[in-house]
């Protein structure tokens, strides 16, 4: 599958390119408004586009058998019907919107534009040389509504149009035949995070980040209890805090309460001789804080953190309630550290797993707690494919 991004000033004329370029059997798999290359002020349209195959090749294939040029030719005519539908109803929606604000305003119309270009996507996929079976298509469109990412969601159909089509005497219906091939493909995407198990006469240091108020306080404090109540492990708590002395404070008199060990330090090279004179702990949990300074700053400390004490490990935590942009530029910032794992915090509030899933995928980070409430010490999980996978496709709650 070839996939391009093309740029036009109105989302017309990109669709008119997507078209010249892949020709009917294309599949626009994201729109988004931008600005120019060196023009701030001037607003143009990104449209990424996909071929199954090239629509030219195939459209110009003079060696295709007879019966498959005709069925190309009925799926050509449909495709120009819903292209000419998807044009139609762009028309309307701009002529809604001030003139102004055309573009600015073409966010809200997205969700109606994808359904739209769902119907593309089937008829796309119903061509000679690739064909996506309706039930197949059914599957990738409840993922669509679910939230999960385009990009994938063109992998996962380029992989169901590849299976033979289920067997007509089959007990299976092909509804089910193909979702459980999804949830096999869906599980395949995702990988889990290995358990913080102590090292063999050594600490495991293990840290966790992320924006502020993703819970990660929160989450140490769960984990800490969990570690050391339930697998009767000797953990410390380090406060990484330069700025709040206050946040500092909560996990101190929380760890008092669990009678856990509690060190805070307020510069990165304090953590050498904390770990040494705690050598009897065998899991280190370091909590840092999302301060109001520059991004950069944040990754300098955390940098430092780990030159000081190579063996920290760390763990990027984040909101589930937070926006797929927000999530995902989140971990482009944290990456550079080195993130061993991703926690998803605050599952409660939506429990939407489609950019668990997402983000899990798309970084290929592997996913190892799930915070599911705000109560202390309960309100958590270990990470599952299963969990994941089967909140997207509604087999529990
Ligand atoms: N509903 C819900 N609330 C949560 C969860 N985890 C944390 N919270 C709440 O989110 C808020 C912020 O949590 P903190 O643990 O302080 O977040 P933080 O990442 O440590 O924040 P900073 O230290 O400021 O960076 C608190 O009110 C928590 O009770 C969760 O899984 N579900
Ligand atoms: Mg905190």
């Amino acid at each position: 599958m070839q996939v391009k991004t093309f740029e036009a000033v109105s989302f017309k004329d990109a669709v008119k390119a997507v078209k010249q370029e892949f020709g009917n059997d294309a599949v626009i798999l994201s729109t988004r408004e931008k600005s120019a290359e060196g023009r701030p002020n001037v607003k143009v349209v990104e449209v990424t586009a996909a071929a199954a195959n090239s629509s030219r090749s195939i459209a110009g294939a003079s060696t295709s058998a007879a019966s498959g040029n005709q069925a190309a030719a009925v799926s050509s005519a449909k495709l120009d019907a819903v292209f000419e539908r998807i044009q139609k109803r762009i028309e309307s929606l701009e002529s809604r919107l001030p003139s102004s604000r055309r573009l600015e305003n073409l966010e809200g119309s997205v969700h109606d534009l994808k359904l739209l270009l769902l119907e593309v996507l089937r008829h796309n996929n119903a061509g000679v040389e690739q064909s996506l079976h309706p039930a197949a298509g059914d599957v990738i469109r409840m993922l669509l509504h679910g939230g999960i990412d385009e990009t994938l969601l063109s992998k996962l159909s380029n992989n169901l149009s590849k299976l033979a089509a289920p067997k007509q005497d089959s007990s299976t219906s092909p509804e089910a035949w193909y979702r459980d091939h999804a949830i096999r493909w869906m599980l395949k995407q995702i990988s889990i995070s290995p358990r913080w198990e102590s090292l063999p006469g050594g600490q495991a240091v293990h840290c966790l980040v992320g924006p502020a108020g993703a819970g990660k306080s929160t989450l140490l404090c769960k984990l800490a209890a969990q570690f050391s109540v339930r697998e009767k492990r000797k953990v410390l708590i380090v406060s990484y805090d330069a700025v709040r002395l206050a946040a500092s404070e909560q996990l101190r008199v929380y760890a008092k309460v669990l009678d856990i060990r509690f060190a805070a330090i307020q510069q990165p090279g304090e953590l050498p001789a904390v770990l040494s004179r705690n050598q009897d702990c065998d899991l280190v949990l370091v909590d840092t804080t999302g301060r109001p300074v520059k991004q950069m700053q944040i990754l300098e400390d955390l940098q430092q953190l780990k030159s000081s004490a190579p063996s920290v490990e760390f763990h990027l935590v984040l909101s589930a309630a937070e926006k797929a942009p927000v999530l995902d530029s989140a971990v482009r910032m944290y990456s550079n550290l080195g993130i061993r794992s991703l926690a998803f915090n605050k599952l409660d509030e939506s429990w939407q797993f489609a950019d668990v899933f997402n983000i899990g995928a798309k970084w290929g980070v592997p996913l190892s707690f799930f915070g599911t409430g705000p109560e202390l010490p309960d309100d958590v999980e270990r990470a599952s494919r299963e969990r994941v996978v089967e909140q997207i496709f509604g087999l529990s709650r």
